[in-house]
């Protein structure tokens, strides 16, 4: 389909009508001065009271030196009265997160789509992204499987617009009557307190058992794109459909998604595990790093139309129903901008978790669809950002406030900060205070014109589809390797249930129903009973299950080359291994591409070769680096010290790319007994960076090193 006046489908090269930078300066300025005037700084000043007197905090009041402290210590009394109170609730999901600022330029006028000013030619507005991941609590690990959450408020000139998605593009339950048990089930069990931060238990199977029409979802959360390396590295996606206004209150349907300008890339469970224990901030830390380094990642914000004739359905797709997606193959996404992360926040509570989103914040241009789904979300965020604020008064805050006037009659509540002048509190009035909009001012939250949404008789609605085809197409979509992960992840899940019951229920009930062999093999794994031979769709790639490349962008091959930018190298060093010949030819050919290269050794600090060592084996890991290079060994040495050896050999048990300098090079790697393995180079230091650079920018890692199931024997 193409609507009037519209680009031809382009994900991916376009040409561009970028916005100047000194608007994006402009933007970005009128935010910043907004968030200076609720800035704070008491560097060097003299401590005082909350009513600004000056005393000394840090010394009780004490009846003498070897005495009781005194009740009349009233200032210090204070200071604990608000240390007792700093913590505020956590989000009930989506508790874990950080976030940064940023801009969103479009590219073009999309003014035959939608009103929404912040896509018109030329604009550019301000925003705040947070990430976050659903289950884990505040302290948890970024880095466990699960869902991502993506939302993103862009300060445009019209007013605050929420896109609030996640990385994956479909969801667990199609109504959202649903969501407090689904979420009750994935926390920890209520009458254990444990897991934490995880699905691998028995209500959640319970609940993913009796919920058939989350199996899609649950298969993408088990693949490796529930691990993803970093934030930088996933998708945004919207899951439902919205609409676009355009004037005249014209309506086109679209599903919107942030596609990486970085590419994808995944952890391996076993390094997902690790990250969690060693450093559970290893996603924030990276966002947080490429920020200040200057390396800023990018998005191009892409949209799927739909025709709005009132019926919600687009070529068989049904585009109420948030558990199943369009394929991209089917349905060819168009880009209408770009949002750029720039500028790290100033003060993680008054920021990243100050903030909050709500899917009911959209401009004149913007509005919804009968989802049921989405129309519990439009009612939840904002009641629960009071829940959060302790007052209905969130939206002062400084990183919630618009850039954009606001003007109402919302007064009074816990923690109003506002002294609003006269006395008219009424819309509308007579007497000077707020003006009405005339008709023709907003059409904000309306429907297509003429449509009567919904109708019907009332009822509580069950929708009928096939749950399990687009799961089915989500197996046969992966290689054998991510399969294999999948069917890995599948194990960890179901070994750790600890109620047969359940396992049984799930294996039969659902993975037989989407694929025989995925079934047999899970099952296989956790020691349940095999469903027979052909009891379930087999999918063997040659009885036309469709594949679409799009919903799995991990495998090697099918998608755009990566930009290797933020990425990490470490090498292998030691007082007599690695020069610093080979460091500046290393650094040279790496700097090229943004990537940094970091030193590891037995200690920290300068070592005899001369090389200085930012990194010790004690304070990282290999897990924290993206490729693996082995310096050069002096004398006729061949053999790696046991621990620069498991360094090694973990990283390459994760597939990836391991380099050896110099003239031992060769040895040291046939000493590992990998020499002959893909993935493995040997040589001067600016070949094998280029090697590696190059692995790292295409395949990415090499799984054929990964143990597989011996399907034949398995599945028959
Ligand atoms: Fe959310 N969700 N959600 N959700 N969600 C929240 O709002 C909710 C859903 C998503 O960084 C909460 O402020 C309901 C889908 C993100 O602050 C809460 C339903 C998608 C974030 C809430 C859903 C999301 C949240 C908790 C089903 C992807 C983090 C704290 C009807 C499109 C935002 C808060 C942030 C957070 C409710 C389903 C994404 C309780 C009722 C589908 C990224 O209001």
């Amino acid at each position: 389909m193409r609507l009037p006046g519209m680009r031809a489908s382009i994900i991916g090269p376009v040409c561009l009508l970028l916005a100047t930078t000194s608007q994006a300066q402009d933007v970005t300025q009128e935010k910043i001065s907004q968030l200076n005037a609720a800035m704070r700084n008491t560097n060097g000043q003299i401590d005082t009271t909350d009513v600004g007197v000056e005393f000394n905090s840090s010394r009780s009041l004490r009846a003498g030196p070897r005495g009781y402290n005194l009740f009349e210590d009233v200032a210090n009394r204070k200071k604990f009265l608000h240390f007792d109170r700093e913590r505020v609730p956590e989000r009930v999901v989506h508790a874990l997160g950080h976030g940064a600022y940023g801009t969103f330029e479009s590219y073009g006028d999309w003014s035959n789509l939608t009103m929404a000013c912040w896509l018109q030619e030329g604009a550019v507005s301000e925003v705040f992204t947070r990430f976050s991941v659903v289950v884990a609590s505040v302290g948890g690990s970024e880095s466990g499987r699960d869902v991502h959450g993506f939302a993103t408020k862009i300060y445009s000139p019209c007013g605050n617009n929420d896109l609030v998605g996640n990385s994956l593009p479909s969801f667990f339950i199609d109504d959202g009557a649903e969501f407090p048990g689904l979420i009750h089930s994935v926390k920890y069990e209520a009458d254990k307190g444990f897991p934490t931060g995880g699905t691998a238990h028995r209500t959640a199977y319970d609940f993913f058992t009796s919920h058939p029409e989350g199996s899609f979802q649950l298969m993408q959360v088990l693949s490796d794109l529930g691990i993803p390396r970093d934030i930088r590295h996933i998708s945004g996606n919207g899951v439902h459909t919205f609409r676009f206004l355009a004037a005249e209150g014209k309506s086109t349907l679209f599903k919107w998604y942030w596609m990486p300008r970085l590419g994808h890339r995944s952890l391996v469970y076993d390094e997902a595990t690790k990250i969690a224990g060693k450093n559970n901030n290893f996603q924030r830390v990276d966002l947080y790093n490429t920020i200040a380094a200057g390396i800023y990642p990018e998005w191009d914000l892409a949209v799927q139309l739909f025709p709005d004739d009132g019926s919600y359905m687009w070529n068989g797709y049904d585009l109420l129903i948030p558990t199943q997606i369009v394929p991209f193959e089917v349905n060819p996404p168009i880009t209408l901008g770009k949002l750029t992360l720039n500028r790290n926040f100033q003060n993680f509570f008054a920021e990243p978790e100050a903030i909050s989103f709500a899917p009911s914040n959209v401009v004149d241009g913007i509005s919804f669809v009968p989802d049921p789904l989405l129309q519990w979300r439009l009612m939840s965020y904002d009641d629960t950002a009071t829940h959060r604020h302790g007052s209905p008064n969130g939206y002062t805050l400084p990183v919630n406030q618009a850039v954009a006037p606001v003007n109402n009659n919302y007064r009074d509540g816990y923690m109003q900060p506002y002294i609003f002048e006269g006395d008219s509190t009424a819309s509308s009035n007579n007497i000077g205070g707020v003006r009405s909009p005339s008709d023709n001012e907003t059409l904000q939250f309306t429907a297509a014109s003429g449509e009567s949404a919904g109708a019907g008789k009332i009822g509580r609605y069950t929708s009928h589809y096939d749950w399990f085809g687009q799961a089915r197409t989500f197996w046969s979509t992966m290689d054998v390797y991510a399969q294999q992960h999948t069917v890995d992840g599948y194990r960890f899940e179901l070994g750790n249930v600890g109620d047969a019951g359940v396992v049984q229920r799930y294996i039969d009930g659902i993975l037989n129903n989407i694929d025989n062999c995925l079934a047999r093999r899970v099952a296989w794994g956790v020691g349940a009973v095999l469903p027979a031979t052909g009891s379930g769709p087999v999918t063997n790639g040659t009885n036309g299950t469709a594949t679409y490349p799009s919903l799995y962008p991990l495998n090697p091959g099918q998608e755009d080359k990566k930009s290797n930018a933020g990425l990490q190298i470490a090498v292998v060093a030691s007082d007599t291994m690695f020069t610093q010949e080979d460091m500046d030819a290393l650094t040279a050919a790496c700097s090229r591409q943004n990537v940094s290269v970091v030193v590891v050794a037995p200690r920290i600090g300068q070592l005899n070769t001369g090389v200085e060592a930012v990194n010790s084996f004690v304070t990282t890991s290999d897990i924290f680096y993206d490729a693996i290079i082995i310096g050069s060994l002096s004398g006729n040495d061949t053999a790696l010290d046991p621990t620069s050896a498991g360094f090694v050999m973990e990283a390459y048990g994760h597939g990836k790319a391991i380099g050896a300098l110099g003239s031992s090079g060769m040895d040291v790697l046939q000493y590992l007994d990998i020499a002959s393995q893909p993935g493995i180079y040997a040589g001067a230091a600016s070949t094998v960076a280029n090697q590696v650079l190059d692995a790292l920018s295409g395949p990415v890692r090499f799984p054929q090193r990964f143990p597989t199931d011996d399907v034949q024997a398995i599945c028959g």
